[in-house]
């Protein structure tokens, strides 16, 4: 198992050749959406600057839940749209949300009859923002995932986590999970329509039967509903590295990191630490060639705007998607694996080798595949206009144009008659 991948947050076995997660794993691009009451301070309390990722302000500030709570009396997004959200997510080529639906500060996005500690009962904004993402997802296609903090909550005091206002010597997890978590799971299970994935976070000590248990139940209400490896307890239907974190090489599970565009997950007003394009874009193709999918982040204001910077990267990687797509989507890690300057990705009879850095004169040496190209063209070129291929040793030598025709990341499509040599797993 590599590094970045936990063995308790792994796959569970039998989950690997299971057909529901064929949609998942065709998918390798999707838009992960952390929102909620901590997009008020933005990272400040009481004028002064908390370290560390703004949606963990309460516990890093150790705020009081009667003073934190009060929060919810000033959430009104009121320029919050769903239709714009899922149609920025469709143009940046994702292929699936997942939204905040209870964080870890305990706050509900959703109208909820289990506590009125919800975006419909304690806010002056009452719209159930997870009924209105869950329709214009329908509209528009976009299948629609929860995060759910399972073990943590800081507002209850029988979650994990808030040792200042409760004392943890007394706490009833198991009673925290039967009177609020399940109920939670089944409303968020029965009253937004098809839900394609539940994203648990931060197992922590919930044990294998209690994991198993929420497993179960998310089975029983939505067969289809996919759950994340931070399940705990090796227990979810796809693995999940850690934040931020890519594996060395490629990994033969199902996978998926979780990612910042900046540093924060929760909108954090000083933090412009932006990703660049490029950084961005060399991301996601590194996953995708060691076969896992890249769940990118934005933190919305209290506003309800996605912060700018943020929606520019995403358009900016659609538009290079668009173009280049077909080396994303339901490709599987190519042969070429562990060399600096490249990546490659496969198809049935296809190899894209995603050239980073293009060599002076566009002599592109790909190394070891002798014997198995037998022809090659840009994919960016609608002509497909074929590229001479040469052989030195046992390598194959294309030979491009002299400059990078695209300066992030020159897709090259290398055509193999058999079907078989560019299956890596
Ligand atoms: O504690 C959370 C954090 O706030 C954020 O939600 C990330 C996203 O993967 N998960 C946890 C830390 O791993």
């Amino acid at each position: 198992m590599d590094d970045a991948i936990r063995s308790d947050r792994s796959q569970r076995p039998e989950a690997r050749h299971d057909p529901r997660l064929n949609w998942w794993r065709e998918a390798k691009f999707g838009l992960f959406i952390h929102w909620g009451l901590y997009a008020i301070p933005a990272g400040e309390w009481k004028g002064e600057k908390i370290p560390g990722i703004g949606e963990w302000i309460m516990h890093r500030a150790r705020i009081p839940v009667r003073e934190y709570e009060q929060l919810a009396q000033q959430f009104n997004p009121v320029r919050f749209d769903a239709a714009e959200w899922v149609a920025l997510a469709k143009k940046a080529g994702q292929k699936y949300m997942v939204i905040t639906s209870k964080h870890h500060d305990g706050f509900c996005l959703f109208g909820s009859k289990v506590n009125r500690y919800n975006i419909v009962d304690a806010t002056p904004f009452r719209r159930d923002v997870l009924k209105e993402l869950a329709a214009e997802c329908q509209r528009q296609g976009m299948r629609l995932g929860f995060y759910y903090s399972q073990t943590q909550d800081w507002h209850h005091p029988n979650g994990v986590g808030n040792d200042w206002d409760y004392d943890p010597q007394k706490k009833d997890f198991q009673a925290y999970l039967d009177d609020t978590v399940k109920p939670h799971l089944r409303e968020l299970l029965t009253n937004y329509g098809p839900v394609a994935l539940i994203w648990f976070d931060t197992p922590l000590s919930i044990t294998a039967a209690q994991s198993r248990s929420l497993l179960e139940l998310c089975r029983q209400l939505q067969p289809d509903c996919l759950v994340c490896g931070r399940l705990g307890n090796t227990l979810g239907d796809y693995a999940s590295a850690g934040d931020n974190k890519i594996p060395q090489r490629a990994v033969d599970l199902d996978w998926e990191t979780p990612a910042t565009i900046n540093d924060t997950w929760g909108y954090k007003s000083d933090d412009h630490n932006w990703k660049s394009v490029p950084d961005l874009l060399h991301k996601l193709v590194d996953i995708v060639s060691k076969g896992g999918n890249y769940l990118l982040n934005v933190g919305p204001t209290a506003e309800g705007i996605i912060p700018q910077p943020s929606v520019e990267r995403l358009l900016a990687m659609g538009q290079w998607l668009k173009v280049n797509g077909e080396s994303i989507y339901g490709t599987r890690p190519g042969p070429i694996q562990e060399v600096p300057w490249c990546r490659s990705t496969a198809k049935p009879g296809k190899v894209y080798l995603h050239v980073w850095d293009w060599p002076q004169g566009g002599r592109i040496v790909v190394p070891g595949l002798a014997g198995q190209v037998q022809g090659a063209y840009l994919l960016a070129d609608p002509a497909r206009q074929a590229l001479r291929v040469s052989l030195q040793g046992g390598d194959v030598v294309i030979h491009g144009p002299a400059a990078a025709p695209d300066a992030i990341d020159t897709v090259l499509v290398l055509q193999s008659q058999d079907r078989d040599s560019t299956h890596s797993r």
